[in-house]
């Protein structure tokens, strides 16, 4: 509090109550603003009734980010030098709209697609602008972050069914597994209370929850389990299989569950018996023991509590089945609420509906409606999976993509095969970037609008995974605070879509109503619509400066229809075929490559997240680029000390970092975190800005799942080489 002063923005001059919209954490802060209402400086509210004085890093610098010279305060334009030229507001709204009807009437709608990130899906007022804009077009290449990233998930529903009252929450759970996931750092896991998540999980653990986690790393979390089991990265399948087999041959099923809900059980435990212990143990790398003792702590000491999984399975080859397989377990262990049990989160933004205890059979999602010109892959909720993106550009003929308009992400950065994504965004006629900082993106975008940033905008907490970010039916309102820097031209997000479909002639709708086209609706009008089912006034919810707990009429789960002939889908033929393959991986002892002997993993950073701010000077003296993490036996091993430079590279590319021995992590692995580096072209220095691991990944079918095309980003083979000395004779060539 007292280092405001040499913050930039001036002296702070008064605090006003708000939340951090950088992650999903959602943390309630004390903002100080100085005499010009700029941000100076942020705390974790220790009275916020919710996450109850968290705030890492990243949220508590804020001001930097919002100070920054780095900042775009303009709309920006591609000039014909290449360069990026302030342009006034309506003139390049004008221009894009005219461009964007150009390519409409040249080659229909379709050719115009969007792309939605983490910005965007923290921008309560604007989140559902972009799909909204393609609606009203008619164009279906709507694409988001989400299919490269835990899409796995839907997969998995869409192929077993759902259970509409939901898994066991945390605050009733015996235990918890978790797979893949560190949320003490990355605040984030479906289920896992992530208000404040180390307070949250200790509290859990000293009421007696046990802890079992499944992770290549001792991470954060793992280290307080009770049972972790170190496995490969990407030999998820395996393990889970293998729980599965010594639940099933035990009989720690819950039986009246699975008689009347899932009777293909049978069938299942007939798969997953090759997975024995012995043959498990020896593909993915753990003990026998721990592998028998995690099955009886979780199906059989405990009685109640979920499986839940990450980013860890869901980005490793296998990651659909591997979700699959997680809720295997909670569907043969009953871990579901029943007839009678309370909803902790009934719905705030979301209506409220009677939530009953039965079976919705598998929807398929996919299987219906538009699908991808490259390989035919349907949607998943509304949207086309972003693993098709650079295709859709890049294959000529009707229907290709010409202009992409992306939202609050970094596209470039994220989505894997780095080469081809340079390549695929270089051939747009038009890419429009919504985002306040210079990233990968816009270095190839034609115009950048700068949108506010999250102080100076009114707001609402996520609300579209409401229940996954808050355990209790909890939301609240934060006004704008802050004002933007001093001549900046920047408006809320909304407004840019807005701006562009009023141009076009179309309505843009919001949760099925129509907004009004004459006269551009307030953040706060767009909010209000938001929020129209939220059972309380909005007048009361903006007086509530912490925010609201609305549990209103108490809501439990209703019982089912006894009549109803669904059941879960617990083996369908393509899970099996998935499934059948794995078991035949389990002869193969793993490593076994010549050239690849080591796995990438993937994990998250506690001072970053993925690519955004890591150009901030206080961002950048912690993480000035992406180490290699090694075990320090691996390196040893392999004369690998740390600060050396290393090469690692997979089938599809190599990048050069410097090692950093990580005790915590298992041998085999090299694990290096995405969102650093820059475009092929800009050739950029790796002691300058890191490296984008994306180099090591590829969108080829070859190299993807099926349904969602989710890429593989973890758990795949790559090579680790040390680099000789620049000076040594037999330097090779840098790539
Ligand atoms: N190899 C590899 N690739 C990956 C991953 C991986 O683990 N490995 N992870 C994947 C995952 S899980 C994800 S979610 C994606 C990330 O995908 P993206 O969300 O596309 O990427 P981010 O880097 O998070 O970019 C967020 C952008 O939002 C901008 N932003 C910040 N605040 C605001 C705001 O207030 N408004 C607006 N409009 N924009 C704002 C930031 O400056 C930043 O450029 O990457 C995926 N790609
Ligand atoms: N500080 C910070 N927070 C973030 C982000 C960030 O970049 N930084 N990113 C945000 C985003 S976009 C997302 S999607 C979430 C993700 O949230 P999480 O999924 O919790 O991400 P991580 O913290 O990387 O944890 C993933 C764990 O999986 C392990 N792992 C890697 N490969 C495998 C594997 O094949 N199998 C198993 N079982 N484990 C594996 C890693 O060692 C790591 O501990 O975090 C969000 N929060
Ligand atoms: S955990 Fe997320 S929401 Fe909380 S302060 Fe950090 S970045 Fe902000
Ligand atoms: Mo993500």
């Amino acid at each position: 509090m007292d280092d405001h002063a040499d913050r930039p923005g001036g002296v702070a001059v008064r605090e006003v109550l708000s939340f951090c919209r950088q992650c999903m954490g959602m943390c309630g802060t004390v903002v100080s603003l100085d005499a010009e209402s700029r941000v100076v400086g942020v705390r974790g509210d220790r009275d916020d009734p919710s996450t109850l004085g968290y705030a890492c890093f990243k949220g508590l610098n804020a001001a930097e980010a919002h100070n920054s010279p780095q900042r775009f305060l303009r709309p920006m334009k591609r000039m014909p030098d290449g360069e990026l030229a302030p342009i006034g507001l309506e003139q390049a709204l004008d221009e894009i709209a005219e461009r964007i009807e150009a390519l409409v009437e040249a080659d229909g709608p379709g050719a115009i697609a969007g792309y939605r990130g983490g910005g965007a899906f923290f921008t309560s007022s604007s989140v559902m602008m972009l799909p909204a804009f393609l609606g009203a077009l008619g164009s279906p290449k709507s694409y988001s972050s989400v299919t490269i990233d835990q899409s796995a998930k839907m997969v998995a529903l869409g192929r077993l069914g759902l259970w509409p009252p939901g898994r066991t929450p945390m605050s009733r759970a015996d235990v918890f597994l978790l797979v893949g996931a560190n949320p003490l750092v990355s605040v984030s896991a479906n289920g896992f209370d992530t208000r404040n998540p180390t307070k949250r999980l200790r509290a859990a653990r000293s009421r007696g929850m046990k802890l079992i986690v499944i992770d290549p790393r001792e991470s954060e979390t793992a280290r307080f389990a009770d049972i972790h089991l170190q496995s490969l990265p990407g030999e998820d399948c395996a393990v889970l299989a293998g729980l599965l087999h010594l639940i099933l041959e035990a009989g720690w099923q819950d039986r009246a569950f699975c008689e009347r809900f899932a009777d293909d059980v049978e069938a299942l435990r007939r798969a997953v018996a090759p997975f024995t212990p012995a043959a498990v143990a020896q593909r993915a790398g753990v003990s026998e023991s721990d592998l028998r003792a995690a099955a009886r702590l979780f199906a059989h000491e405990c009685r109640t509590g979920p499986a839940a999984g990450s980013t860890g399975p869901d980005m490793a080859p296998g990651g659909n089945l591997a979700e699959h397989l997680i809720e295997c377990l909670n569907i043969v262990c009953g871990r579901y609420l029943r007839e009678g049990d309370t909803i902790e989160h009934p719905g705030v933004i979301h209506p409220r509906q009677p939530i009953r205890a039965e079976v919705i059979p598998a929807p398929r999602w996919w299987e219906e409606g538009p699908k991808s010109r490259a390989g035919g892959f349907g949607q998943l909720d509304g949207e086309l999976p972003t693993g098709t993106l650079p295709d859709e550009i890049l294959t000529p003929g009707e229907g290709r993509v010409r202009c992409l308009i992306s939202h609050g992400g970094n596209p470039a950065s994220a989505i894997p095969g780095i080469e081809k994504v340079e390549r695929a965004f270089a051939a747009l006629d038009l890419l429009v970037a919504i985002e306040p900082f210079p990233t990968m993106t816009t270095a190839l975008a034609d115009y950048v609008l700068p949108p506010t940033l999250q102080y100076e905008r009114a707001d609402l907490p996520i609300w579209l995974y409401e229940s996954l970010v808050s355990p209790e039916p909890y939301t609240r309102f934060t006004p704008a605070i802050a004002r933007p820097p001093e001549g900046a031209e920047v408006v809320d997000d909304h407004l840019y879509f807005w701006g562009l479909a009023r141009r076009l002639g179309l309505t843009l709708e919001l949760m099925g109503e129509a907004l009004p086209m004459d006269e551009a609706p307030s953040t706060r009008d767009v909010l209000e619509r938001t929020a129209r089912s939220a059972p309380i006034d909005f007048a009361d919810l903006e007086r509530a400066e912490r925010g609201v707990f609305l549990p209103g009429e108490e809501q439990v789960v209703e019982p089912g229809d006894p009549e109803s002939p669904h059941r879960f889908s617990l083996l369908p033929e393509d899970v099996a075929g998935e499934l059948a393959r794995v078991a035949a991986s389990l002869a193969v002892p793993p490593l076994a490559d010549e050239r690849f002997r080591y796995r990438l993993a993937v994990r998250r950073l506690r001072d970053g997240n993925n690519s955004a701010g890591l150009a901030l000077p206080s961002i950048k003296a912690r993480l000035p680029f992406n180490p290699g993490f090694m075990n320090p036996d691996d390196m040893r091993d392999a004369g690998i000390e740390t600060g050396d430079e290393i090469e690692v590279a997979s089938r599809h590319g190599a990048i050069r970092v410097r090692a950093e021995a990580d005790p915590t992590l298992r041998r085999g692995v090299v694990s290096v975190s995405h969102g650093f580096g820059a475009l092929p072209r800009d050739g950029a220095k790796y002691e300058d800005a890191g490296v984008s691991t994306n180099w090591l990944t590829s969108t080829d079918a070859s190299a993807r799942e099926s349904i969602n095309a989710m890429p593989w980003m973890t758990g795949f083979p790559v090579s680790v080489e040390r680099v000789h000395a620049p000076d040594a004779p037999d330097a090779p060539d840098a790539p």
